[in-house]
């Protein structure tokens, strides 16, 4: 996948760009990353890309042309029909659906905001989706087009080692994750779920599905809302009801 980045610190990406599943993908070639500066877009003295707002108000608002060439710029570079998504207060809701629909994509370009925000003019003109990470303001669209990019990248195919541990999420349909351990086997005189030490692959898979179940009905009941459920789920469901405590 190819991804541009609209940005004014580009150098705020080293670390993820480098590090972890994002770094591996990137050095594997799975993902290529491009960014572009709209100060490199400007054309005056000062560079500037920034300007006080129509009707007055604190604080300045990003200007239409360094926006509108660094996209352009990228355009050039990125794959045919390469959707434009601003990270976003005012947009959609970014979420697991979001990533399985766009993991195929051929590319992305990201554009990141900052100051009070960006000339609607711009927004109107070039941008087709509109993401958020969730309801709070940010300094910048950066940290949220790091998110997006680490949600996507560690779905396509080869990024994640064992690719199963991205698709055996149990985010796929909405549920919460089920709780998780490793060694040691007592802590604290607290034990491993037996059912984890059975060496039983149905007993386990069960144990976490109705750990996940559970989890999401304490924690984000809203989500089971959205879901429909097998047999399975539905005996799972009346045994959690059943023996309900709190989470
Ligand atoms: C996205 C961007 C939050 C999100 C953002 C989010 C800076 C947009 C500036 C930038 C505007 C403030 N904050 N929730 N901030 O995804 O350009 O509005």
């Amino acid at each position: 996948m190819w991804l541009g980045v609209i940005t004014l610190f580009p150098d705020m990406f080293d670390a993820v760009t480098r590090e972890g599943v994002f770094g591996r993908a990137v050095a594997s070639e799975i993902l290529s990353i491009e960014f572009f500066n709209p100060r490199d877009y400007t054309t005056d003295r000062h560079r500037t890309v920034d300007d006080r707002p129509y009707g007055g108000g604190a604080g300045m608002v990003m200007k239409v042309e360094p926006l509108q060439r660094a996209v352009i710029a990228a355009k050039e570079r990125a794959p045919a029909a390469t959707p434009v998504v601003l990270m976003s207060p005012q947009g959609h809701t970014f979420s697991q659906t979001k990533v399985s629909a766009y993991r195929d994509s051929a590319g992305l370009i990201l554009v990141c905001g900052r100051y009070e925000g960006i000339d609607e003019r711009f927004i109107n003109h070039w941008v087709d989706i509109e993401w958020s990470v969730g309801d709070y303001v940010l300094s910048g669209g950066e940290l949220p087009a790091m998110v997006v990019m680490d949600a996507i990248a560690r779905h396509l195919p080869g990024t994640l080692g064992n690719q199963m541990s991205a698709i055996d999420e149990s985010y796929l349909d909405a549920t919460l994750d089920y709780p998780h351990y490793t060694r040691p086997e007592t802590m604290a005189s607290e034990k491993i779920p037996p059912q984890l030490l059975s060496g039983d692959h149905g007993q386990v898979a069960k144990y976490r599905r109705r750990e996940a179940l559970k989890r999401t009905l304490n924690r984000r009941p809203e989500l089971l809302t959205t879901m429909t459920f097998g047999d399975q789920d539905r005996e799972l469901l009346l045994e959690i009801f059943a023996d309900r405590q709190p989470d």
